[in-house]
């Protein structure tokens, strides 16, 4: 059988072993489509069946999460933990609470995270979590009634050598803090058993900032490859929480314009730039008022506002989605590469279609997948276990020098791996063997496990 009918065949028993799971058979299929041809002559790799163990999770842990909302209904929600694969860590990942989370979702997430954590270079498997809970709209009671009951479940699942979780999209500050004081009442300790703490309590400095510092630092990276820099660029940020925010701040110190920020109503579009003032107000109208991005148009009459409508269509030079995954169409791509976009950098985890994705290799535009892109979030994390474990507090510049270290090391890998030819680098494709091959290397020294 060719390579292709292998991963043919690969892909269509995924497909009837995971029926009605399109984003899992995606991001599956999407590795796989690297790895197939890089396997090739390597039948170790074939004989010990690990791309079929790799799209195996260790185990999925699904529960019920029952609350009370302030008008004392009673509320029920459902929770899981997708444990992908810890052969070289124990199992890291965020919690993602947002009503359009399905099971599909986080076993794609948990799935495209054991290869991201594997590239950072820090012992850490894959995994993530969550609920279809939805935030939005609740009292801080509310979410902390939520998180207590999430949490008295999950907390038989996790550890700090265990399973440690972290945020992600409608889960930050506020949120680690409810899982975390309850897991320590659970169990009478204090662990580093989450990350993405405060700072009182073993939280790392810059774990806020790390992704979308770090996909702008592979963005620099991938632009200066080509002999350019992001000195005047037009940018279009989708998104407009934690990812999206730490992205354009890192982008206007680096000399770019960000033009537009989103949310899921709509984007805004601010020809004159969203400058750190700017910023600043977003970030307070969505981590602390919890408003919608609409309002900056009444705030910043330089902007426009589009109900129901994606950045995608505003002209720009790079383009960092940082909102959620398929947020990219075939048509939005098209759209992107017909007004001169150069770059993508990928802040959110797989927020371009199959289709886009090919578009954006076929057109030979700079594109960093998600999984090299946004792993400065996740690396960050492994840096707060480090200093729980250790017992001590970096100083904010050594980490830093440590996540550029991280990303540029990233971005080597990338290229070792995804070289094409003297001109081109296919950043998916060295991204996606690098994270594979120590992952790989790690379950065949375990033996059939
Ligand atoms: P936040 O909750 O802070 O922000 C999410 C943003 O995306 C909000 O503006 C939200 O708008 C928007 N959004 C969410 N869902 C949708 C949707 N279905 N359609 C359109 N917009 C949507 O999350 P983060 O910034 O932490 O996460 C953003 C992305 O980055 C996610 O893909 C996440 O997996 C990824 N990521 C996050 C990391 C982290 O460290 N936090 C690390 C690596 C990746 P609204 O408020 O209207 O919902
Ligand atoms: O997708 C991701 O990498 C995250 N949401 C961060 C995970 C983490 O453990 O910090």
């Amino acid at each position: 059988m060719s390579w292709q009918e292998k991963l043919e065949s690969f892909k269509n028993g995924v497909e009837k072993r995971n029926p009605g799971e399109p984003e899992f058979h995606q991001a599956v299929y999407e590795v796989g489509a690297s790895i197939f041809p890089y396997i090739e002559d390597k039948p170790w790799y074939q004989e010990a069946q690990i791309m079929e163990r790799l799209a195996e999770p260790d185990r999925i842990i699904i529960f019920r999460v029952c609350w009370e909302d302030d008008q004392g209904n009673v509320r029920v929600n459902r929770g899981w933990r997708v444990q992908n694969n810890n052969a070289i860590g124990p199992y890291k990942g965020g919690l993602r609470f947002h009503p359009s989370v399905t099971q599909s979702i986080l076993k794609f997430l948990a799935y495209e995270q054991t290869f991201k954590n594997s590239l950072t270079g820090l012992p850490m498997g894959g995994g993530k979590g969550g609920s279809n809970f939805n935030p939005k709209g609740k009292s801080n009671n509310e979410v902390m009634r939520f998180c207590q009951s999430f949490m008295t479940e999950l907390d038989h699942y996790i550890g700090a050598d265990m399973d440690i979780p972290a945020g992600d999209i409608g889960v930050g500050a506020r949120e680690i803090g409810y899982l975390f004081g309850q897991h320590k009442r659970l169990t009478k300790e204090f662990t580093g058993v989450l990350t993405g703490k405060g700072m009182e309590f073993g939280g790392s400095l810059i774990r806020v900032e790390a992704t979308g510092y770090g996909a702008v630092y592979m963005l620099d990276s991938m632009i200066k490859s080509v002999g350019s820099t992001l000195e005047g660029k037009t940018i279009c940020i989708s998104g407009s929480g934690n990812v999206a925010t730490y992205a354009t701040e890192k982008a206007n110190h680096l000399g770019g314009k960000v033009v537009t920020l989103s949310d899921s109503s709509g984007f805004i579009h601010d020809p004159e730039g969203i400058d750190a003032e700017k910023l600043a107000w977003v970030c307070e109208l969505k981590t602390v008022r919890r408003g919608r991005i609409s309002e900056y148009c009444d705030e910043f009459p330089s902007a426009q506002y589009y109900e129901g409508k994606r950045p995608w269509m505003v002209a720009c030079d790079v383009a960092i989605p940082c909102a959620t995954q398929n947020e990219i169409s075939a048509d939005d791509a098209a759209e992107l590469i017909k007004n001169g976009c150069i770059a993508v950098s990928e802040g959110a985890n797989m927020p371009s279609e199959q289709a886009a994705v090919d578009m954006f290799l076929e057109q030979k535009i700079l594109f960093a997948p998600s999984k090299a892109a946004n792993a400065g979030g996740v690396a960050v994390s492994g840096l707060e276990m480090s200093q729980n474990s250790a017992r001590i507090s970096w100083k904010e510049a050594e980490l830093q020098k440590l996540l550029q270290d991280i990303m540029l090391q990233i971005h080597d890998q990338c290229e070792k791996y995804g070289r094409e030819s003297d001109t081109y680098v296919n950043y998916l494709k060295g991204a996606n063997i690098a994270g594979f091959i120590k992952v790989a290397d790690a379950m065949m020294a375990h033996g059939i496990i």
